[in-house]
């Protein structure tokens, strides 16, 4: 069944309807037995352990314009709409079991490599820490010491063939864990895209922790990733498949809303969205207001990669 009505996340963060409406209507219905839709389990598998190596030496090349966002504001304030609509989800995603993790490499790759997450991460080099900035579309914006490895070094892991472009990332489907998932209007599981070259630049991350543990669940568990200068919907949290491909991605978030979401959705405070300005972001913890950057203060890393593209909105949605 395809309900119509505009679920009340569509709106910027200050017009939202109060945090859990949506959500405990969601629990009411799922205790009720109603709504729960058949879901693909994640594949257990025996040869897996959590991944180790926290803290990770900080990477001292970047740094930061502001303070480091409070953990515990970070780790409490988090989108993650798998486990429900509103911002304080965090013990909801304490369901998510995140050891094994299996992950799927396939598509236009030499050979489909199938591999336990912590794996994976050891097959990609040393675990590093870097400072970043992070800017949601919805105008929030936070600081933080992210762990992981270059996401450069998966593509090479992965071995792409000769005419991919792009890879498709994919989020965990599992409706049982994550009732947000048993919204039949919303096209899940969540999807996000990159062309091969961004995810080959110096700045993503597939990031495995935060402030110097293991990634929380609630941002991301147990590989996600990051990408500074892109809008934080493009951070796609607990990824199970890579897929690499000469098409280019429609994202979660394009099928849901393709005039307000697009597929590069880099920052840029001189492009508004549809409903709200972009000019400036409100820090977590503090409250502050400051105004943003263009590609959220990464052009001399990120700009070249656009630099053959028209120069239009299209860039920056
Ligand atoms: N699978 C999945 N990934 C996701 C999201 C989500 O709802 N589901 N939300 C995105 C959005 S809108 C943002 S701003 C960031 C938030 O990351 P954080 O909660 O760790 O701050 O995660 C992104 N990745
Ligand atoms: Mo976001």
């Amino acid at each position: 069944m395809l309900i119509k009505q505009k679920p009340s996340w569509y709106m910027p963060e200050h017009l939202a309807t109060p945090e859990d409406v949506y959500f405990n209507r969601r629990q009411i219905l799922g205790a009720m037995g109603i709504g729960a839709a058949a879901g693909v389990g994640i594949v257990p598998s025996l040869a897996s352990a959590a991944i180790e190596g926290f803290p990770a030496p900080r990477n001292a090349k970047y740094t930061l314009d502001r303070a480091i966002t409070d953990e515990e504001e970070a780790t409490t304030y988090t989108n993650f709409y798998e486990f429900g609509s509103s911002k304080n989800i965090w013990r909801w995603a304490k369901r998510l079991k995140t050891d094994p993790w299996e992950v799927v490499i396939d598509g236009m790759v030499e050979e489909d490599i199938t591999i336990q997450a912590d794996a994976l991460i050891r097959k990609l080099g040393d675990q590093e820490e870097r400072l970043y900035r992070h800017r949601c579309v919805e105008a929030w914006a936070m600081a933080v010491p992210w762990t992981g490895v270059p996401l450069a070094n998966l593509v090479k892991f992965a071995k792409p063939t000769a005419g991919a472009k792009y890879m498709q990332f994919e989020t965990f489907l599992n409706p049982d864990i994550a009732p947000g998932q048993r919204a039949s209007w919303s096209p899940w599981p969540y999807t996000e895209g990159l062309t091969i070259e961004e995810a080959s630049s110096t700045l993503p991350l597939l990031a495995t922790g935060l402030y110097g543990k293991a990634m929380p669940n609630q941002n991301g568990a147990p590989i996600r990733l990051v990408v500074p200068w892109k809008y934080g919907f493009k951070c796609i949290k607990s990824i199970v498949r890579i897929t690499f491909t000469d098409k280019q991605p429609v994202s979660y978030w394009q099928e849901l809303q393709g005039r307000e979401y697009g597929f590069w959705a880099n920052v840029n405070p001189d492009v508004p969205h549809p409903r709200w300005s972009q000019a400036t972001e409100r820090l977590l913890g503090t409250g502050e207001r400051v105004p943003t950057q263009l590609y959220n203060g990464y052009a001399e890393e990120c700009a070249h990669l656009y630099a053959n593209m028209p120069q239009d909105r299209t860039l920056f949605f």
